[in-house]
C-alpha cells in the first residue's frame, strides 16, 4: 500500500506534465454559445465510462453533468417508451469557497482553460481563483477514466494558495444521486442504485483525501458520497486533492456490482493514484502505438486524425461483449446511446486492423442480440435474422417511430421496419473481421450463425415475380429521405454480399470442422437442401445496374424522379429536405446521404471497369449529405478513384463535424461514425490498404501536401508497419508474425522482414519479392 499519509507532491508534476503539441486539443475561457459542444469534443471516455467535459468546479446552473456508463439501458419516455442509456450520478464535483465569518461564498474563476490531453487520455483543467475578502488561488485538476481498468475514475487537484493565503472550505461530492436511477443505498464512501424498469444495478465505491503542509486533512462527511475540508493556506501553499471511483454495473460485472465495485476500488487504493495514472498511461500509449495514423506535410489534417483515432480508441471496450458503440458513442445524449450501422460500417474496420479484441466484442455483441433480430424477422413475416435499426442491450428495435423533424414538425420514422439493410451490413462486419483477423473461435461459434441467419432472411425477403428476378420491395437505403422504395442498390448487392459470404463460411464449416456445422446445422435447422438453392437465389436478387453504362439506378423508379441542381443551394443552412418539404424531396433525385456511392466503397468489385467513375459522377452531385456520415463515404470513394484533392475536401469536411464551432448538432455528443470515417478515408483511401482473398493489397495515392504517412496494422495475427511516401513509394515492415504475401501497386511480394516498392517496381530488399 503507498503512503497515503505523505503529501501526494507527484501531483505537481502530473498536472504541469509538458502536454506534447500535436496532441492537444485547447479551449480558454468560457463562451456560453460553445459550451456544450466543447463538452462533447473534449470528453473522456473509456468504453465503459463516459465522461462529458463539463465544468466541474463552483458550478451553478448549466446544464447538469453526468457520468455515462455504457449498458446502463433502461425504458425511459412515456409516449414512446424505448430502451435509453440512463444517466449516472456525476462524481467529479468540486467546490472551493472564502470561509468569511458571515457566510461561506464560492471563490469567483477566471482564466478558465481546459486542455484535452489526446496521448494519455485526460482532461486537464486550469483557473484563477479569487473573492473579496480572500486571497487568490491557482487551481489545476486532471481526471480520466482509466483504460487499464475500465471501471476506475481519478481526478486530480492542486490547489495553490497566493502571496496572502487565506481560509477556505474544499468541497467534493456527486451530483444527480437521485435524478434518473433509483437509489438503493447511499453511504458515505458508497452507493448503489437500480434503473426504474430493466432493473439493472448500478453501484460505485468511491474514496477521496486531501493533503496540505504535509498531512492528511480530516475530512468531514457533507451528506451521501460528500467531503468537505477547512484549510488555512499559509501563503504560496499547496493542496492536493485524489478521488477515485470504481463503477460497476450488474450484468458486466455479474449479479454483485457492490462487490465488484468495491474490490475494484480497494485494487485502485492499494496500487495508489499515482500507479493508476501510470497503467492508464501506459495502456493509452499501446492503444497509439497499435493505431496512430502520422502524416507528414499537413498539420491539421494529422490533428483530424489524431482526434479521431482518440475517440475510437475511447469509445470501444474489449472486455464486455453486451455492449457496442452508439452513434454518439458515450459523449453526449443525441439517440439515446443506440448502436446503428455507423458502427459495423463506419468503426469496424479501423477496430478490425487495429484491435481485433475490440472489434470482436462488438461483433459478439450482435452475437448476443441475435435472438431479437430473429424474433424482428419473424414479427415481421420473414425468415432468418433481421437486425434492429437502432439497438440497445436487447437487441430489440428501439427505433422511435416519430421524431421532431429539422422543420420542428413531427415525423413519422419507418426506419426500424424498412431500414433492413442493417442485417446485410452487419454480415459484411462480420466477414471483414474474419478474413482480417482468422479469428476461427469467433467464425465457428458466432460468425457463421450470424452470416447463415441474416442471409436466410434475405432469401425469404427476395420475393420471385413474373419477370424471373428476384425483388425486396418497400425498403429505405442509406438515402433516408426515400422511403417504401423498391430493389435499393445498396440494399440488393449488398444482401447478395450477405448470402455469398453465408455460403462461403457454411463452407469453411463444413470442411473444417465438420462437428461444429453438424451442431450448427442442426441448431438452424439448415438442410443441405436449403442452402443449396441460395446461390441460384442470390444471383436473381436485382440490383439496378445497367451493363451497358454500368450506372446502378439507386432504386426503381429513381431516374425519372425531378432532377434538382443542388447547386442553386449552395450556402444554405438547413437540410434539403427542410428547404424542399418531404414530398417534393421524396419525388426528386436528391440524395440524402451516399447510397449507391456507399455500395462503392463497401463492394468496389461490384463496378466493373470505369462504372466506379461513372456511378460516383453521377450521384455524388446529387447527394446533399444531409447525413453526418454521408462524406465519409463520398472521401474514401473519391481517394480510390484517384481523385485525392476532392477526397481531401471531403476528409476536411468530415474532420469539421466535430472539430469546427460551426457545427451546432455536435452539442448532443461526437459523431463517432464520421470520426471512423476518417480514418478509413486515410487508411482505405489515401493508404489504398483493400483486402484480398488471402493478401493485403496497397495502391496508395497520397493527396497534394501529404508528404507521407506511417501506420500500423494487423492482419491474421501479425503487425505491420505501414511507411508510404508521396514518390510514390510503399515500404512494409512485418513487426511480429509469420511471412505473408502483399500486394503493392498491383505486384505481389512475399513479406518476410521488410518490402518497399515503388510504384513501378521493387526498389531494395529484393530478397523478399
Ligand atoms: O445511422 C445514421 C443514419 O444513416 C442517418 N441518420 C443518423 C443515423 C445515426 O448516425
Amino acid at each position: 500500500m503507498p503512503d497515503v499519509t505523505s503529501a501526494p507532491t507527484w501531483i505537481d508534476a502530473a498536472v504541469t506534465a509538458d502536454l506534447q503539441e500535436g496532441w492537444l486539443l485547447h479551449d480558454d475561457g468560457f463562451d456560453p454559445l460553445r459550451e456544450t459542444s466543447r463538452q462533447s469534443r473534449f470528453a473522456i471516455s473509456n468504453g465503459f465510462l463516459g465522461i462529458r467535459a463539463t465544468r466541474t468546479l463552483n458550478r451553478t446552473g448549466g446544464p447538469v453533468p453526468y457520468t455515462s456508463v455504457a449498458g446502463l439501458f433502461d425504458v425511459a419516455g412515456l409516449q414512446q417508451p424505448i430502451a435509453q442509456l440512463m444517466p449516472a450520478a456525476d462524481w467529479l464535483q468540486l467546490g472551493v469557497a472564502a470561509d468569511s465569518t458571515d457566510a461561506v461564498s464560492p471563490l469567483e474563476l477566471t482564466a478558465l482553460s481546459r486542455h484535452l490531453d489526446l496521448h494519455r487520455g485526460a482532461l486537464h483543467t486550469g483557473c484563477h481563483m479569487s473573492g473579496r475578502q480572500t486571497a487568490a488561488f491557482n487551481l489545476q485538476t486532471i481526471r480520466l477514466v482509466s483504460i487499464a481498468d475500465r471501471q476506475t475514475g481519478l481526478q486530480l487537484m492542486r490547489l495553490e494558495a497566493g502571496a496572502s493565503g487565506g481560509k477556505i472550505r474544499v468541497t467534493a461530492s456527486f451530483t444527480g444521486l437521485d435524478s434518473s436511477l433509483v437509489p438503493c443505498h447511499l453511504g458515505q464512501n458508497f452507493a448503489a442504485w437500480r434503473t426504474r424498469v430493466s432493473g439493472k444495478g448500478l453501484a460505485v465505491a468511491a474514496w477521496v483525501s486531501l493533503h496540505a503542509g504535509g498531512d492528511e486533512l480530516t475530512a468531514q462527511a457533507a451528506g451521501p458520497l460528500g467531503w468537505a475540508w477547512d484549510w488555512e493556506a499559509p501563503p504560496g501553499a499547496v493542496a492536493y486533492l485524489q478521488r477515485l471511483v470504481c463503477f460497476a454495473r450488474t450484468d458486466q460485472a455479474g449479479a454483485d456490482p457492490a462487490r465488484a465495485a468495491r474490490a475494484s476500488l480497494a485494487a485502485a487504493r492499494s496500487a495508489g493514484c499515482r500507479a493508476v495514472l501510470a497503467s492508464h498511461a501506459a495502456a493509452w500509449a499501446d492503444r497509439w502505438r497499435n493505431s496512430d495514423v502520422t502524416i507528414d506535410g499537413d498539420a491539421a489534417s494529422q490533428h483530424a486524425l489524431r482526434f479521431a483515432i482518440y475517440h475510437l480508441n475511447g469509445a470501444a471496450n474489449p472486455d464486455d461483449e453486451r455492449v457496442s458503440v452508439g452513434a454518439r458513442a458515450l459523449t453526449g445524449e443525441d439517440y439515446h446511446g443506440h448502436v446503428f450501422w455507423d458502427t459495423e460500417i463506419f468503426l469496424l474496420p479501423f477496430y478490425t486492423f487495429t484491435w481485433p479484441r475490440a472489434a470482436r466484442a462488438m461483433l459478439m455483441y450482435r452475437f448476443h442480440t441475435l435472438d431479437a433480430a430473429r424474433a424482428k424477422a419473424a414479427r415481421l413475416g420473414w425468415r432468418g435474422a433481421l437486425y434492429a435499426w437502432e439497438s440497445a442491450d436487447t437487441g430489440a428495435d428501439t427505433t422511435p417511430d416519430h421524431a421532431i423533424g429539422p422543420d420542428r414538425r413531427v415525423v413519422e420514422i419507418r426506419c426500424g421496419t424498412q431500414e433492413q439493410h442493417i442485417a446485410a451490413d452487419i454480415a459484411y462486419a462480420v466477414w471483414q473481421y474474419w478474413q482480417v483477423s482468422a479469428d476461427e473461435d469467433f467464425l465457428r461459434h458466432a460468425g457463421c450463425e450470424m452470416l447463415l441467419e441474416t442471409a436466410r432472411f434475405w432469401i425469404s425477403r427476395a420475393v420471385p415475380e413474373a419477370d424471373g428476378g428476384r425483388h425486396i420491395r418497400g425498403v429505405i437505403g442509406p438515402d433516408e429521405y426515400h422511403e417504401n422504395i423498391d430493389d435499393n442498390a445498396f440494399t440488393n448487392a449488398m444482401a447478395r454480399h450477405n448470402i455469398a459470404c453465408a455460403l462461403a463460411a457454411s463452407d469453411l464449416l463444413r470442411a473444417r470442422w465438420p462437428g461444429e456445422w453438424s451442431r450448427l446445422s442442426t441448431k438452424l435447422a439448415m438442410a443441405d437442401a436449403e442452402l443449396a438453392g441460395w446461390p441460384a437465389v442470390a444471383a436473381r436478387i436485382v440490383t439496378g445496374l445497367d451493363p451497358a453504362t454500368g450506372l446502378y439506378e439507386q432504386f426503381a423508379g429513381y431516374f425519372g424522379l425531378e432532377q434538382i441542381d443542388l447547386a442553386q443551394f449552395n450556402g444554405r443552412s438547413v437540410p434539403m429536405d427542410v428547404v424542399l418539404g418531404p414530398a417534393r424531396t421524396q419525388a426528386s433525385q436528391i440524395v440524402k446521404q451516399a447510397d449507391v456511392v456507399g455500395l462503392l466503397m463497401l463492394l468496389p468489385d461490384s463496378f466493373a471497369g470505369r462504372s466506379g467513375a461513372v456511378n460516383f459522377a453521377f450521384y455524388e452531385p446529387r447527394c446533399s449529405h444531409g447525413s453526418s456520415l454521408s462524406r465519409a463515404m463520398h472521401g474514401l470513394v473519391a481517394a480510390r478513384l484517384g481523385l485525392s484533392q476532392q477526397a481531401l475536401a471531403f476528409f476536411r469536411q468530415t474532420a469539421a463535424i466535430d472539430m469546427a464551432d460551426s457545427h451546432a448538432a455536435i452539442d448532443g455528443g461526437i459523431h463517432i461514425a464520421s470520426l471512423g470515417g476518417i480514418w478509413q478515408i486515410a487508411v482505405l483511401g489515401f493508404a489504398g490498404l483493400s483486402l484480398r482473398d488471402d493478401h493485403l493489397a496497397f495502391d496508395p495515392i497520397l493527396p497534394d501536401g501529404w508528404a507521407g504517412m506511417d501506420f500500423p496494422i494487423q492482419w491474421r495475427g501479425r503487425h505491420l508497419r505501414v511507411k508510404i511516401e508521396s514518390t510514390p513509394t510503399v515500404s512494409i515492415t512485418l513487426l511480429e508474425g509469420d511471412p505473408m504475401a502483399v500486394r503493392i501497386f498491383g505486384r505481389l511480394h512475399q513479406l518476410s522482414s521488410v518490402v518497399t516498392c515503388g510504384e513501378a517496381d521493387v526498389v531494395a530488399d529484393p530478397a523478399n519479392s
